[in-house]
């Protein structure tokens, strides 16, 4: 585990990238502004599974520029890039065979971002992680969704009824296994998230056994099954004492939001983000600062002007 974590433990800033089909509807529905995270739309507006799949020929990002996105995060003095290869809504935001709800395969974009950042992020010397909900999926059916009301285990729509382990074998599974091989270099990190009940151990470890055939990928501690992980994740705050004996990574948000929302501008300040990054390195962690970039590809310029400040009073004051 050591020499695996030895790159991460130096590097002390990661930019996170939540990016996906939630970037078109930015927040509204109907055109009402829905309350909460961007990227919980589907789940919070309770769109019908067909609606929201009615998304992906809307979306075309062609400003998508990976060359851009790495040079902002070089420049922003990160050391590593987290992006979201699929969230809760099930889309995956790269060339899948498994399965057709893709980028490449369901809008007129037809490119795999995720190719093409790792192409751009091994040109200019930073490493590149996926986020991969492995867990939650609104629009497979037997894909899990949180119960926070405990009313059809947190589903709505009939097209979400089926078997988890089904959905494990047919979608989750195939899918690592095509973010792990298919890519160059392989990914440094896969990201779990938000694991429920139905990861039992005994599935979990179907894919803890895929992740050990890449001795050097780091995995944090969000799989589920009872799976610790190489790193903790607390969210949107810096422990008081850090954690000690363990690896740690807060990751935080700029505004209020992970996915882009239109009617977000509640931006932290660069001077308070500055105040964190010191906090976390301080205490042993690493900070995965997210970006929202919108539906046609671009990082708000609110977000990309925090990121280059950060980068400059580091240029000065830091380490590297
Ligand atoms: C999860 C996701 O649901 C969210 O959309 C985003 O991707 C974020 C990074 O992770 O949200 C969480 C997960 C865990 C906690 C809070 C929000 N937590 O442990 O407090």
């Amino acid at each position: 585990r050591d020499a695996r974590m030895a790159w991460w433990r130096q590097a002390r800033f990661g930019m996170f990238i939540h990016w996906g089909l939630y970037a078109v509807p930015a927040g509204v529905w109907n055109g009402k502004p829905v309350d909460s995270i961007g990227e919980w739309i589907m789940y919070n507006a309770k769109i019908p599974v067909a609606d929201y799949k009615k998304l992906a020929p809307q979306f075309n990002p062609i400003q998508f520029d990976a060359h851009a996105w790495v040079a902002l995060a070089k420049a922003a003095g990160v050391k590593y890039i987290v992006i979201t290869a699929k969230h809760h809504d099930g889309f995956a935001m790269f060339d899948s065979k498994a399965n057709p709800f893709n980028i490449v395969d369901a809008t007129p974009f037809k490119r795999d971002p995720l190719k093409e950042l790792a192409k751009e992020a091994q040109k200019q010397g930073i490493k590149l992680g996926f986020y991969y909900s492995q867990d939650q999926d609104w629009t497979a059916p037997g894909g899990a969704a949180m119960t926070f009301d405990a009313k059809h285990n947190g589903h709505w729509d009939e097209a979400q009824q089926g078997s988890f382990a089904n959905y494990l074998h047919t979608k989750a599974i195939p899918q690592l296994k095509e973010l792990l091989s298919n890519y160059q270099p392989s990914p440094a990190i896969i990201w779990f998230d938000t694991p429920t009940a139905d990861m039992t151990p005994q599935l979990a470890s179907e894919i803890v056994a895929l992740l050990n055939q890449h001795p050097n990928l780091i995995w944090n501690n969000r799989l589920g099954g009872g799976y610790k992980g190489d790193t903790e994740t607390p969210e949107q705050n810096v422990p008081a004492q850090g954690y000690p004996g363990r690896d740690w990574e807060t990751c935080m948000t700029i505004n209020d939001t992970w996915g882009y929302k239109s009617t977000d501008t509640n931006f932290k300040s660069t001077q308070e983000l500055l105040r964190t990054l010191v906090d976390v390195a301080s205490k042993g962690g690493n900070l995965l600062l997210n970006v929202g970039p919108d539906a046609q590809g671009v990082i708000p310029a609110a977000e990309a002007e925090r990121l280059q400040a950060i980068g400059k009073w580091l240029d000065v004051n830091g380490e590297s």
